[in-house]
């Protein structure tokens, strides 16, 4: 198995945390790849038509993307146990898809920044970005600390990779200020082995 990643990714950060936390991130081999929608650069166009990462290529079947494919995949393929059984799987998957989010919405404003000429660009559309990862990160403070802090699971790994992202690529964005749990917990949780070794790094 191939795994298609970049170090600067949250997406694939939380595929790579996935193996980190079940020991098995050797077991995968990685290519680094780079792109973004208006240059897909290195991106595998040729296994994922979207050309995005992270997408895993498989020896036995056809490649699989996007991340949340890939950790389910991976999950079931090496026994992680990061899926509770239901109706906390529900739950999990809530945390993740509200993660996911967030890695969405400051990765799209990255792309609105880097790829549009300075005349193209949208400020009330970054707007609109910011404030869904505000509301987001509310959400976390106000409704799912015991979540967080009752063991690792794919919602917890999405949710460190989303906050990691945000420090890395909008460092001048106070995410802390009034969310004192959360940023308590991130403190906490970054110092796991998994966290402290995918780091995002700009590529
Ligand atoms: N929903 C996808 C999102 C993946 C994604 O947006 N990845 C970014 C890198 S962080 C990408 O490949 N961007 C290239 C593009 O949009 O063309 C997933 O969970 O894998």
């Amino acid at each position: 198995m191939k795994l298609y990643t970049n170090p600067a990714s949250p997406f694939a950060r939380k595929v790579r945390l996935c193996l980190h936390e079940m020991g098995r991130i050797d077991d995968v081999e990685t290519e680094v790849v780079a792109g973004h929608p208006t240059d897909p650069g290195t991106m595998p166009v040729g296994v994922n038509p979207l050309g995005k990462l992270p997408c895993l290529a498989r020896d036995d079947g056809p490649a699989l993307y996007d991340s949340r494919v890939i950790t389910r995949f991976l999950d079931e393929h090496f026994g992680g146990g990061l899926y509770p059984a239901p109706p906390r799987l529900y739950e999990t998957l809530t945390l993740e898809a509200t993660a996911d989010g967030v890695m969405e919405a400051a990765v799209l404003i990255v792309y609105e920044t880097r790829s549009r000429k300075e005349g193209e660009r949208s400020e009330a559309w970054v707007a609109g970005q910011r404030v869904k990862i505000d509301r987001a990160l509310s959400v976390l403070e106000d409704r799912w600390m015991s979540h967080l802090k009752g063991g690792v699971d794919i919602g917890v790994l999405a949710v460190g990779a989303a906050l990691g992202y945000l420090d890395f690529r909008h460092p001048d964005y106070d995410w802390r200020a009034d969310r004192a749990a959360l940023a308590s917990w991130e403190a906490s949780f970054v110092q796991r082995p998994s966290m402290q070794a995918t780091l995002p790094v700009a590529p």
